[in-house]
């Protein structure tokens, strides 16, 4: 009797594991449904992308032979979630069991829990090995250590993968990071490469079209859309990637530069999380580009870390913690999150240009995400529930699994230091060394306090006077802490009289 394989959103690849031993007389279901555009108000452009990569997806599996049943959001009668529409396929086909390859979010793990007792039929969740390490597999890993640090989990998986391996034991160049060489500000007359671009077909057209119709009200711009949408598009983006930008991609990984939102950076997250591109052949492409002496060590080993360090571990951090792990607030930041992260309007340029990007593309890259909006965030004490949502929302590539640790262990250090090893806080002495939006703000990036002082430069110190307890007993932030002390008691009640100021003054609880 046939098999139906539901296929999610963020499944699209051939090799899905729950695709795998497929059958003639299969069906494969696929389904844009409203509930997953709006259970939070994803940006406009992140909804075009999947519904754009889904519909090709579903056309190359067809072409291989298998049977697609594919729903589409204004099909009549689509019930709006993945369950109805499971419903409503099983009274289509003669179905005795349903595959499926486990989802990326707790939340749809849930209800992909209740299908079997629901419809009265055996459902057969199978593991996502698009991921390298294994649920199991970080259990065992997080249970020999005693604190959770990436570094030691990267270079388990790098001796598990062999990927930049000289031996056993033995990292390519001698060191396991170079993360030490990464982190250069751009030189002016430094110029990003020129991208390929990818102009909507006719199936990206009708998505952009559905979406303008159907959730046009969301944030966020489809003007100019020309990301990958299918799996040839997405490999040859890959391949510009690694001849083009990875050369440079680790030297300047932190930099940041008004107008150029991509710079060095690859632009393959989206693809990676959706299933357009394997993980796996992102770093095998980077590495082949190492041995063939066309990128050096400090850039791929780089680029390898993102993907096999902090992006398994991120997701081992989510399964971990999960459920629970969003209510986490180690610092009880309570302030709610301002209407200008929805609007852009605000004079703080660091601030301004990274949303309005945002706005833009549904894109900003990591240091822009950490140090301008996460460490705003993080200083201003915003209610960690209410950034989660944010960051859920405006990202093209933004999945709660991937999207949660970054917000509440990394930069809201709201589960006290799970994973990381102090509060990535920072004043804007950081932002102008790694940027130039500084020389175009109206603050004075060198003003401590005051009139037109940056204001990063006192929410840093009113943050410090703020968690005093949790930073005093972290060795690595008592040092801090210990030249609070040194300062004069006028200069502490200043920058948080210039604080309660300015945060005060900010808007909040507009619609979006
Ligand atoms: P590159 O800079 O080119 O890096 C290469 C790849 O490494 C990325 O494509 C990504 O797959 C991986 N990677 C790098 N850093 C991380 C990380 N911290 N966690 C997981 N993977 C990583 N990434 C997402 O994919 N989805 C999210 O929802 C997301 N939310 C974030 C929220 C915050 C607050 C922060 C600080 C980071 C977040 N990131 C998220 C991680 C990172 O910022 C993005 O993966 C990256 O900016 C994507 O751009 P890129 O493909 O050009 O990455
Ligand atoms: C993000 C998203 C959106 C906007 N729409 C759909 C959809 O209509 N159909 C679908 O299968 N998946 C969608 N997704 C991705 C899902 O939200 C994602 O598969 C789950 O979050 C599980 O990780
Ligand atoms: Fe940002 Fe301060 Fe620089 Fe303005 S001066 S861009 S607020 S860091």
């Amino acid at each position: 009797m046939p098999k139906l394989r539901f296929v999610l959103g963020d499944q699209l690849s051939t090799a899905l594991s729950s695709l795998r031993d497929i059958e003639s007389g299969d069906i494969v279901l696929m389904a844009e449904v409203g509930d997953e555009a709006t259970y939070v108000r994803h940006h406009q452009r992140k909804i075009a992308f999947l519904f754009s990569a889904m519909r090709h997806f579903a056309e190359d599996l067809a072409k291989t032979g298998a049977c697609v049943d594919y729903i589409k959001l204004d099909d009549s009668d689509n019930s709006g979630s993945f369950t109805g529409e499971l419903e409503r396929a099983l009274a289509r086909h003669d179905i005795d069991g349903i595959v499926v390859t486990e989802a990326g979010e707790w939340r749809v793990m849930e209800m992909i829990r209740g299908w079997s007792r629901q419809f009265d039929l055996p459902v057969e969740i199978r593991a996502d090995d698009r991921f390298l390490c294994t649920h199991d597999e970080f259990a065992a890993w997080a249970g020999r250590t005693k604190t959770l640090r990436m570094e030691y989990f990267y270079r388990e998986m790098r001796r598990r993968t062999g990927y930049l391996m000289a031996g056993p034991d033995e990292p390519a160049e001698g060191r396991w990071n170079f993360d030490a060489e990464n982190r250069e500000a751009l030189p002016p007359r430094l110029e990003a490469p020129e991208r390929p671009n990818y102009p909507p077909d006719a199936v990206t057209q009708e998505a952009l079209d559905l979406v303008r119709s159907r959730f046009g009200n969301h944030f966020g711009s489809l003007e100019d859309f020309d990301y990958p949408v299918t799996r040839e598009q997405a490999l040859h983006y890959l391949g510009w990637f690694v001849a083009e930008a990875l050369p440079k991609f680790g030297t300047y990984q932190d930099a940041m530069r008004q107008g150029q939102p991509l710079l060095f950076h690859s632009h393959l997250s989206g693809l990676i999380n959706c299933g357009l591109l394997d993980p796996r052949e992102c770093c095998e492409a980077a590495e082949a580009a190492f041995h063939e002496g066309e990128a050096p060590i400090n850039a791929v080993e780089g680029f390898i870390r993102q993907i096999i360090g902090w992006r398994e571990f991120i997701r081992g951090v989510y399964w971990r913690e999960m459920p629970g792990y969003g209510e986490r607030n180690a610092l009880d930041a309570r302030r709610p999150l301002p209407d200008f992260f929805w609007t852009g309007e605000i004079d703080l340029n660091c601030l301004k240009q990274s949303i309005e990007e945002t706005r833009a593309n549904a894109y900003a890259h990591h240091i822009q995400r950490l140090m301008v909006l996460g460490n705003f965030c993080l200083l201003a004490g915003f209610d960690p529930r209410e950034v989660q949502e944010w960051y859920l929302v405006v990202y093209h590539d933004a999945y709660e699994w991937v999207e949660m640790p970054n917000v509440v262990g990394m930069i809201l250090y709201a589960d006290e230091g799970l994973f990381a090893s102090k509060p990535y806080a920072a004043s804007g002495n950081y932002i102008n060394k790694m940027s130039d939006y500084c020389g175009s703000c109206a603050y004075n990036v060198k003003k401590r306090e005051g009139e037109g002082a940056c204001p990063f430069n006192y929410l840093y110190w009113d943050f410090v006077a703020r968690n005093r307890r949790h930073l005093a007993r972290n060795p690595r932030t008592s040092r801090t802490v210990a030249t609070l002390d040194r300062m004069s008691e006028a200069k502490v009640a200043t920058a948080r009289a210039d604080t309660r100021r300015f945060l005060d003054g900010l808007t909040s609880g507009g619609d979006y």
